[in-house]
């Protein structure tokens, strides 16, 4: 597919070039979905317009830009509402889908376990409904059978039944599968494990570092969304006699601006790992010359997962591809105004650092957690 972008940016200083570095984030999005893009094209605007997003004027630029370079894809950089996407449609004459379907199919393609397809196809429901007129017609024949179909009921109706029975049927199932795995935490918790959850921007080396501080071989790929589970991995530290407790690191799903709401939502049973961890160990990407503004989006997604009040030890990890003094210093400040002490720099990839970061993450565990006696505690409930 060949993909146009588009997307806004306010009037003001700066903005102009936050507008371009979003949209860049999109074309990697878009590749990461197999499009080839063709084209990007950034208006500037105070605020969206209702019906069709952008300016009357761009959209006509867009269907000229779009025929003259065989564009068949038109992606927007935000969320647009149903009747946004058929008035797009409609004056470009090409197929639009919105920040959130290009994530939610992205999902869709990366989901291998149960829970995950589960996730993502809810997600995709809940994002669909709002906005069926403009997608009616795949789903007429999978819900409305004979004897289905009410006096009078139109096909949009009988789509929107089967989708929702469907919705319940998901929640249902993931209900069941959240359970297991409360019972998983219960146990852990019993045993007096200590967790900390790896959490930070997508393609941020997350799942890069659990392997070398674990040992283990988690999937890492140079791809946006590579991991869509949480998964959990005993970390040896020399502390853990101390504490006599075993601790767990726990690999989780990579942030991203602007995440789906669709998606938290789904994926809270998932989210919820690390809202329940002891420690947080949030990984930035310093070679990245955004970290500051993802470390930032990340911290709001921390709050808005219930996860903003653990305390945390930063790490700037792809040390090995920087030099340390071009790291901003918005980065130190932010995690140091959270009184979570320095960052600490690491190469998930050279091993630079990686002491620092286990003796640091040994202090803060002394400090959050008592010795319990384990071997008795087995003992007490027989
Ligand atoms: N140079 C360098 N590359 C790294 C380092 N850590 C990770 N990478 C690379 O960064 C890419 C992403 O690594 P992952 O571990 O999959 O990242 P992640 O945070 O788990 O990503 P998601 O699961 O997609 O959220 C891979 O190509 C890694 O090889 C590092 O310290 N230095
Ligand atoms: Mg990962």
């Amino acid at each position: 597919e060949r993909a146009i972008l588009f997307g806004l940016n306010r009037p003001g200083r700066g903005e102009k070039e936050r507008g371009e570095r979003s949209l860049e984030e999109l074309a990697a999005l878009a590749e990461a979905c197999g499009a080839v893009v063709v084209n990007s094209i950034l208006q500037t605007r105070m605020a969206p317009d209702s019906a069709t997003f952008i300016g009357k004027g761009k959209l006509t630029e867009i269907r000229t830009v779009g025929e003259a370079l065989g564009a068949n894809l038109l992606i927007c950089d935000d969320e647009l509402t149903g009747s946004q996407l058929r008035n797009i449609e409609t004056e470009t004459g090409l197929h639009t889908i919105d920040q959130t379907n290009l994530i939610l199919d992205i999902f869709a393609r990366r989901a291998t376990t149960r829970e995950g397809r589960w996730q993502v196809e809810l997600a995709q429901h809940q994002y669909r409904l709002p906005r069926l007129k403009s997608v009616a017609g795949e789903l007429s024949r999978q819900g409305g059978g004979i004897g289905t179909r009410g006096p009078g009921e139109t096909k949009l109706e009988t789509d929107r039944r089967y989708i929702r029975r469907r919705i319940q049927k998901l929640k249902k199932n993931l209900k069941q599968l959240s359970g297991h795995r409360e019972l998983l935490r219960h146990s852990r918790d019993e045993q007096g494990v200590c967790t900390i959850a790896v959490v930070g921007y997508t393609n941020a080396g997350k799942s890069t570092l659990v392997n070398r501080l674990c040992n283990s071989d988690l999937f890492v790929a140079d791809q946006v969304f590579a991991t869509l589970d949480a998964t959990v991995r005993q970390l040896f530290l020399p502390g853990n006699q101390i504490r006599q407790r075993d601790t767990v690191l726990i690999d989780t799903i990579g942030f991203i601006n602007k995440l789906p709401h669709e998606l938290i939502e789904a994926f809270k049973s998932t989210l919820a790992e690390a809202a329940h961890a002891d420690l947080l160990l949030l990984v930035v990407d310093g070679s990245d010359p955004d970290a500051d503004e993802k470390l930032q989006t990340t911290c709001n997604l921390l709050d808005e997962i219930g996860a903003g009040n653990i305390p945390r030890v930063t790490a700037i990890n792809k040390i090995d591809k920087i030099n340390s003094i071009d790291i901003s210093s918005m980065l130190y400040s932010l995690s140091i105004d959270n009184g979570d002490g320095s960052p600490i720099e690491v190469s998930a990839v050279t091993g630079h650092g990686l002491d620092n970061l286990r003796t640091r993450l040994d202090e803060r565990l002394n400090d959050l957690v008592q010795p319990c006696y384990r071997t008795d505690y087995g003992r007490v409930h027989r």
